[in-house]
């Protein structure tokens, strides 16, 4: 049977076109099945910190007919990112697995586009939109309703026979298919690893995630200045975090095929902080162009790199965090302070005692009077 055969169902048109292109896995809903309790109740309570995006989003994921009237079905594509790489629990910066390679959003579009492509050709006119990870729908919801999997406690969606290690993406199609919404049972049980392993406590209660306090939020989503408070618990991770899918005893049993695509880059596998806080604005962009590093900018990037130097504990990195110190002001200059009074607590106190008369800037006042503890 080919794609064209009229025998093919929409809803196997759109399955077999999604695996062809490279996926692992595929389903397909109505659009009218999407559904998503709690979404805003989980905004109001805050839990997304300042991604403000998410209020714009609401509308949408409230009434997908309204925001995509032409849409009748979505079809979800599940991608392994693979794992077989070298464990970064012993490096000083930590960039979480499905980063260290090329971005996904551009590597899964491609995937996305073929299979787009192909759909087209069988059914001209299906009005194929693809999104990953930007949509305003929630792709962990529909993989959930599509079969493909169920949200564990750390509110990712686990394939049983792949664990959680995947990215998803959706096709919105105007083709109409005849299936119905099968969603797998909650299979965690008694288990509470991923909960007990969050260093900063980011689950208020299995299966919700207070983003305001996951370090992938703080790393990579998180404007400004990073509380006092969570900088201590973050450890080495300078972009998102792995720790809650590590523990997953699902993740045990998972395949994990690597794609070339989302090999991890030479840089990443060896960068040591100390290079990292002396990139500059131009040797970062060339460093991870076509990275997914690139979505914090130079600025984060680095307040994310003196975060993990104060918790290194090594203390030849005092001079590269003074150099910092010195010659910026801001976020940086905050942030390099806390790292300097973590590693150097003498020579944070003699700066901050010299320079606070002289200094204006309030977050830097406020960040050396709670480091002379005068706050
Ligand atoms: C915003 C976002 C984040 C935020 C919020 C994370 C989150 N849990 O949603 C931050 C920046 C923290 C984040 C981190 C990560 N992300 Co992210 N993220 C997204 C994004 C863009 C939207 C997800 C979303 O809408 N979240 C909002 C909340 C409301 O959704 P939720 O967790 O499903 O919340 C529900 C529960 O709280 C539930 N609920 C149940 N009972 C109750 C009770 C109460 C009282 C309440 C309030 C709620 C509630 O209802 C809520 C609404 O449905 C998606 C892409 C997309 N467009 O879908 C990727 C996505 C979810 N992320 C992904 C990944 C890979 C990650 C990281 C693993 C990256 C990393 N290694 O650093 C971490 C994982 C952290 C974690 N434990 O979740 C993948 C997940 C793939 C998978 N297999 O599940 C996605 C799908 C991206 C992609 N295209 O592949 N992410
Ligand atoms: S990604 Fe890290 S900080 Fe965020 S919930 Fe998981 S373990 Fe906690
Ligand atoms: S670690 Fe345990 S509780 Fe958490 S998602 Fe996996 S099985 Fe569920």
């Amino acid at each position: 049977m080919t794609p064209y055969d009229p025998g093919v169902t929409n809803a196997e048109l759109l399955r077999g076109a999604l695996l062809r292109a490279g996926f692992h896995e595929a389903g397909v809903i109505q659009s009218s099945a999407y559904t998503e309790p709690h979404f805003r109740e989980w905004l109001a309570a805050g839990m997304h910190g300042g991604m403000h995006w998410m209020h714009e989003h609401g509308a949408v994921r409230a009434d997908l007919a309204a925001a995509f009237p032409k849409t009748r079905s979505i079809a979800i594509a599940l991608v392994e990112y693979g794992t077989d790489l070298p464990d970064s629990a012993a490096m000083n910066s930590r960039v979480a697995t499905y980063a260290r390679g090329h971005d996904y959003h551009l590597v899964v579009k491609d995937m996305l586009n073929a299979a787009a492509a192909e759909i087209e050709t069988a059914r001209p006119g299906s009005s194929i939109r693809a999104l990953v990870d930007t949509s305003p729908i929630n792709e962990k919801r529909c993989a959930e309703l599509a079969g493909l999997g169920f949200i564990g406690k750390h509110t990712n969606l686990i394939h049983p026979a792949r664990g959680s290690w995947s990215f998803l993406a959706l096709l919105l199609t105007a083709l109409e298919v005849e299936v119905t919404p099968v969603v797998q049972p909650e299979r965690c049980g008694q288990c509470t690893a991923c909960l007990d392993v969050c260093p900063t406590k980011a689950f208020p209660q299995p299966f919700v995630l207070d983003a305001r306090r996951c370090i992938s939020y703080l790393t990579i989503e998180h404007r400004g200045i990073i509380p006092r408070e969570l900088r201590p618990l973050m450890g080495g991770w300078i972009f998102g975090c792995d720790l809650c899918l590590a523990a997953c005893p699902w993740n045990r049993f998972a395949r994990h095929p690597v794609s070339v695509a989302f090999r991890p880059r030479e840089v990443l596998a060896s960068a040591e902080l100390e290079s990292l806080l002396g990139l500059s604005d131009l040797a970062f962009r060339r460093m991870f162009d076509g990275s997914p590093l690139l979505r914090t900018g130079w600025i984060h990037f680095v307040r994310n790199c003196l975060i993990a130097a104060g918790n290194s504990g090594d203390r030849k990195l005092v001079p590269a965090v003074t150099h910092i110190l010195k010659r910026h002001d801001g976020v940086l200059r905050v942030h390099a302070l806390w790292a300097l009074a973590r590693l150097d607590d003498d020579a944070a106190r003699l700066w901050c005692n010299t320079m606070l008369p002289t200094t204006t800037h309030t977050d830097v006042c406020a960040e050396m009077r709670a480091i002379l503890g005068t706050a």
